[in-house]
Order: C-alpha cells, then structure tokens, then sequence
C-alpha cells in the first residue's frame, strides 16, 4: 500500500454514523468485534474501474478494464457497453431479488389452492375486492376464494407469459399516457420471468454492445420490477391485511431485557408474521424459562411488513444490524431473504445469540437453520421461537448492555390509509385535499424516501437532514424500506416532529387531517413522515403518485412529486430508482451509482431520460445541494403545473399533455 493510500486509509473513521444508540454500541465495544463499519475502513481504498462500471467480468477472458492505454476489452467491447451491461444487471439483480420475493407470495396461493398451506387465509376481503376490481376481474357471482383464483391466474400470467400484452399490475396502475408511452418505447416487459431472462441472454458475451438498447432493456427490467413489487404488496395485503395507523417505537432501547427478545430481519412476511403470531401465544413458554414474555422486533424490511401490519418495535436498519447483537440480549436474529449481512453470525457467536436463517436458498455457515415451508408455517414459527427460549436460557447477564435511545413511532400508512386520512378531509375524491394543499401553495409538493444505508456516506445523516429541511419547507412526506428506518429512529415519524419541524404550511395540513381524523386517531396524532412500509412497498408511494396524476389530469411526469435514496446501496435500489424514473418521477440518489465510466451512460441517465419518459436522475452526494436540488424539481414540477392550469382556464381547454 502506498503512502497515500494508508493516509487516506487513516482519516476514514469508523464511527459512520449519526444514531446515537448506535454509536453508543459501537464506543463500548472499542473495536473488539468487529463489524461492518470496522470493515469498511479495512476495504479502503476501494477499486475505481468497480467504482465507475468500467471493469468487465462477463467472459472468463476479463477481467477487462477501461484505461487510457486501452479504451476497449478484448473483444472490443467499448467502454459505455460495459458500463451499460453492468448497470443493467445491478437493475436485473433488484428485480430477481424482487422477483423471488413476490414469487413466494404468489406460491403460497398454489400452496392454499391445493389446501397444502393451511395456516394462511384470506385476511382482508376489502383489499381482495380492489385489487380484483382493479385488474378489471368482475366479482359477480364468485365466491371470494374464486376471485383469489383469478387474481393469482393474474399475477401468474404476469410472472410468466411470453405474449406482447402489458403486464396486468402495469396497464391497471398507471395513468393511459404512461403506458402509451412504455409500448412507444418497447419497455413495457412481457412477463417478470421473460424480462430477467432477456436481460441476461442480451448480456452475455457478444450479444447486445448498443449502450442505449441495453438501457432500455434496463429500463424494461425495472418495470417488471414494478410489477413484482405491486404483487407482492397486494397479495401481502390479501393475506396479512392492509397497514392501518399503528403506535409503537423505534431504535435499539426497545430491548427488553426481562424478555426473550427476537429481531426478525429480512424481508418476507410469510414466516415473520406467524412468528409474531404464535409469540403472542407461547408466553408461558417464556414465562417458564424464567423470562416475563416474548418481545419480537425488526431490522430492514421484515421489520417494516411486522411494524406496519402488527405495530411490532423499530429495532434497528440496514447499516447498525449487527450491534443490537452486542446489547447481549438478543436471543434470536430470526432471518429469511435480502440486506442480512452474513456477518451478523460472527458477531452472534460472541453472545450467544441465535442467527436462524429459514429459507433453503439463504443459508450462513454456522448458523442454526429451520426450513421453512408454507404447508407447516405456525409449526415452523414455534420451532424458531423455542429455539429463542433455549437462547434465552443460556444468555450471560453479565454482557447485557441496552442503549437507552428510543422514539414514539405512527406508522401503518397504506396507500387505502392515507386515502382514509385524507377522505376525512376531502370525502369525494380523497387525494384531492393534497392537491388542492399543492394548488394553493400550502404544501411545495410531495416525497418519497426510499432506500437503504451506505456505508460510503454517513449512516442516517442524509435522510435525517433532508426530511428536517424537507419539512420546514412544507413538503409531504412518505417513507420507505431502511430511510423510513432512520425516520422512525430519529423521532421523525412521530407528531412531536410536526411540531418541532414542519414550516407553517406542512403544520396547517397536517392539523387539519389530525382534526378531521380525530375520532379514528384516539387521542394519537400523525407524524411529520409518513411509513408507507417496505421496499417492496414502494408500489404504495407509486400508487400515491398516480393518484396525483389521476386527479390533476395529468401524466406522472407533471406531478410535483420527487423520490429520494440518499443512502442507496442494493441493486434493489438501482432497479426501484430505474423504474421510478420511468414512470415519470425525479430521482435522487444520494451513492452515485457504477455508470460514472461512461460519459454517454451517465448521460442517458441524467437527460435522455427525462427528454423520454420525464423522470431523470439527480446524482448528488452533497446534503445541502441535495435538498436544494430536491426542491428545485419539485419547484419546477409545481410551477409548471400552475402555468398550464391557468393557460388552460384562460383559453377554456383542456390541460396540455406536454411536461
Ligand atoms: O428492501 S432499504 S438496505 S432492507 S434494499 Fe435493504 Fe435497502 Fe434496507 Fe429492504 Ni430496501
Ligand atoms: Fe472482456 Fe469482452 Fe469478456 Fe467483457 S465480454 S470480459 S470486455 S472480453
């Protein structure tokens, strides 16, 4: 290692992040175990040709690597080709993952159909009735399990068919110009299955080097990430109930150190909500391991589906999973699919906690492992959470150390919840109390915060400080995956935050909804960002989105309403940022991603596509440049929207279609 190389090594400081329960961890243990935030120090400094796309491993002749001596891989492969195929299979890589995820759900229907998964059942009829309605399924004279069954005929088709037809879960939830336009540009996927597929064949050594036709591919890939995403929210829905106002709270002092203490972490609810279930019923089983109860609680986006559905604790996001370990008193880290660092087991194994991993294709050496399966799933739950108790038993209460850092959290805002909320205000046409609130300048707009935590910027910090200065700039707020994960640790997604935050507008509309809302609330009131729920759940904020567009009669890519992933870091994240540009939605991203290697790839990223499907990319790592530059699109979206309302009204016609 170089002089410089070491310095630079030097001035990294491990301490990344802002959450104090986190920190407060991490200065107790001093480095002696060691996790990710030590590791990523140890990674410095990280390869350039990885960092900006331009390192190719597609053949067994690679790696080939992009310089000044040599501007093109062994087969000739320019340098915007191999970036181009790079990103989109990081896109590809999100919407398999995704895939995999709403895969399952769909199966646990198959498994039901047979009469093979008896422990799952129709939880809300309501949520079946809409999704069906939506999918244009006629409702007349079926019974509710046949409605299921054309449902799922649905989603199946959409996973798998091979004609030219839109996808059902596209064509039903955009506005017409949207999907006009996928078909215009050839990005509207056959089938989930068929488009993952199409990207890897197109991928592979010496097939496609156009770098645009492979973005469009990506671009294709993202949408039947979409579509995944929107199904596995709805059958979720089916099956567990859709989120309504839930009550709770967040970061690690939730730890209860006179329970047995369980952190489900991952993202599948099929398994996380039983065993939140049957915890409920084994009490005496705790009680007579010496424990007072069973507390569950969550990490990433399991955490999110339990906390939505079930009001389950906030234990930690992406970044900090491995410290609430090292409180000594977590006795099971319940895990199934996606964002479970396998170093979680290395650290579980100083403090006897269980890592339990439970699906046949994520496994972690070393660690205990209940296979589970939906014909057996309550069965399967109990097992996982004797398997707690027997941890609990053998816990050393010497090592127990809880931060005490914790914050009131309101979560549980469904897209049908918010559409509740704001009904109380605007009983006609819900959505219409956000954009009249737009209309009159009392709200700037609207913003999603979606995305994970990335250990190349602070932990939390981004997120926090944008929806700080979001808010007192009367922005509307709504949150996802590990950024809603930072908003509810913060004590941001709590009414104490409206009051200490929100500008003068933000406040007003947010009183206004607490007042209208106030016999359903309970004496609670809202908070100043609003939990949509898990990554997968971003298809809740789309549908936000699109109502939006549906009200004001216009394409998406007229609505004053911007996502934001300061701290992304999955390939899941680089499909969902791919699919929210081109439905139409400005994207900040705060980890600028792999394309910085080609100067015509990043192009696309950042103009072409806004010339095309309106949506674009907003690549910045600055806090302050983001949040100007967040308001700035919004600004731009809302103003826009003014002047062709009032030209519209002045000549008497109709709004143009143009953005
Ligand atoms: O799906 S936000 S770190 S946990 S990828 Fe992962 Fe990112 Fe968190 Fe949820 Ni989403
Ligand atoms: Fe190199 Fe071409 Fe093989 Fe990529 S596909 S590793 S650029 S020879």
């Amino acid at each position: 290692m170089s002089a410089e190389e070491k310095e630079k090594k030097k001035k990294v400081d491990p301490r990344r992040t802002i959450d104090p329960a986190a920190l407060e961890v991490m200065d107790k243990n001093d480095g002696q175990i060691e996790t990710a935030y030590d590791r990523y120090v140890k990674m410095q400094p990280q390869c350039n040709f990885g960092r900006t796309g331009v390192c190719c491993r597609i053949c067994l002749q690679g790696p080939c690597r992009i310089t000044k001596k040599s501007s093109k891989g062994i087969c000739g492969a320019h340098g915007y080709s191999i970036v181009a195929r790079n990103l989109i299979r990081a896109i590809c890589g999100g919407t398999g993952a995704h895939a995999d995820h709403s895969r399952h759900m769909i199966y646990t229907l198959t498994e039901m159909f047979a009469g093979k998964a008896g422990d799952y059942q129709i939880e809300d009829f309501d949520k079946l009735y809409r999704v069906a309605d939506r999918l244009g399924i006629s409702r007349e004279g079926k019974s509710d399990e046949d409605l299921l069954k054309e449902v799922y005929n649905c989603a199946v088709s959409d996973f798998t068919k091979l004609d030219d037809e839109p996808c059902k879960w596209l064509e039903t939830t955009v506005v017409p110009e949207r999907l006009k336009k996928f078909q215009e540009c050839n990005v509207s996927p056959r089938s989930v299955h068929t488009t993952i597929s199409e990207v890897m064949g197109q991928t592979h050594m010496g097939v496609d080097s156009d770098p645009v036709n492979l973005i469009f591919q990506g671009l294709k890939s993202s949408l039947a990430d979409y579509v995944c995403m929107h199904i596995a929210t709805d059958i979720s829905d089916i099956l567990f109930g859709t989120p309504k106002p839930v009550y709770t709270e967040a970061n690690m002092g939730v730890i209860d150190p006179e329970m047995v203490n369980i952190a489900l972490h991952g993202h599948n609810p099929l398994l996380s909500e039983m065993i939140v279930r049957v915890s409920r019923e084994m009490t005496d089983e705790a009680k007579e391991a010496g424990a007072k109860g069973i507390k569950c609680m969550g990490i990433c986006c399991t955490g999110n589906e339990v906390l939505m559905r079930q009001g389950v604790p906030v234990l930690t996001n992406f970044l900090s999973q491995e410290l609430p370990i090292m409180t000594g008193a977590i006795d099971a880290m319940v895990v199934d699919v996606q964002c479970i660092m396998p170093g979680v087991q290395a650290v579980s194994e100083c403090f006897n906690t269980r890592i339990i991993t439970t699906m046949s294709h994520s496994k972690i050496p070393s660690a205990y492992h209940v296979d589970f399966d939906e014909e057996h799933a309550m069965e399967k739950a109990k097992e996982v959470v004797r398997i707690a108790i027997e941890g609990y038993k053998e816990r050393d209460e010497s090592k127990i150390d809880i931060p005490d850092h914790t914050h009131n959290v309101t979560a549980g805002f469904s897209f049908e919840a918010m559409e509740d909320l704001l009904g109380a205000v605007s009983p006609d046409a819900p959505i219409k109390a956000v954009t009249d609130a737009v209309d009159s300048g009392q709200l700037r707009g609207v913003v999603l915060f979606a995305g994970c935590n990335n250990l190349r910027v602070m932990h939390d910090q981004s997120h926090s400080h944008l929806i700080k200065e979001l808010a007192k700039n009367n922005v509307l707020m709504v949150a996802t995956g590990c950024a809603a994960g930072t908003a509810a640790k913060m004590g941001l997604m709590n009414a104490g935050a409206v009051e200490e935050y929100a500008g003068d507008g933000l406040k007003a509309f947010i009183n206004q909804l607490n007042e209208a809302n106030a016999d359903k609330l309970n004496g609670n009131k809202l908070p100043l960002v609003f939990h949509m729920g898990s990554c997968v759940d971003n298809s809740r904020a789309y549908d936000f989105t699109n109502a939006l567009a549906v009200q004001w009669g216009v394409d998406t890519p007229k609505v004053p309403f911007v996502a934001s992933a300061p701290e992304a870091m999955s390939e899941k994240a680089v499909s969902i940022g791919s699919w929210c540009v081109t439905l139409g939605i400005p994207t900040h991203v705060g980890v600028v991603p792999e394309v910085t290697g080609s100067e015509l790839v990043n192009g696309v990223a950042l103009q072409i596509a806004q010339d095309v499907y309106g949506g674009y990319f907003i690549w910045e790592e600055d806090i302050e440049k983001s949040v100007e530059k967040v308001l700035a699109a919004l600004d731009e979206r809302s103003w826009k929207l003014r002047v062709h309302q009032q030209t519209a009204e002045k000549y008497e016609t109709t709004l143009t279609k143009t953005w």
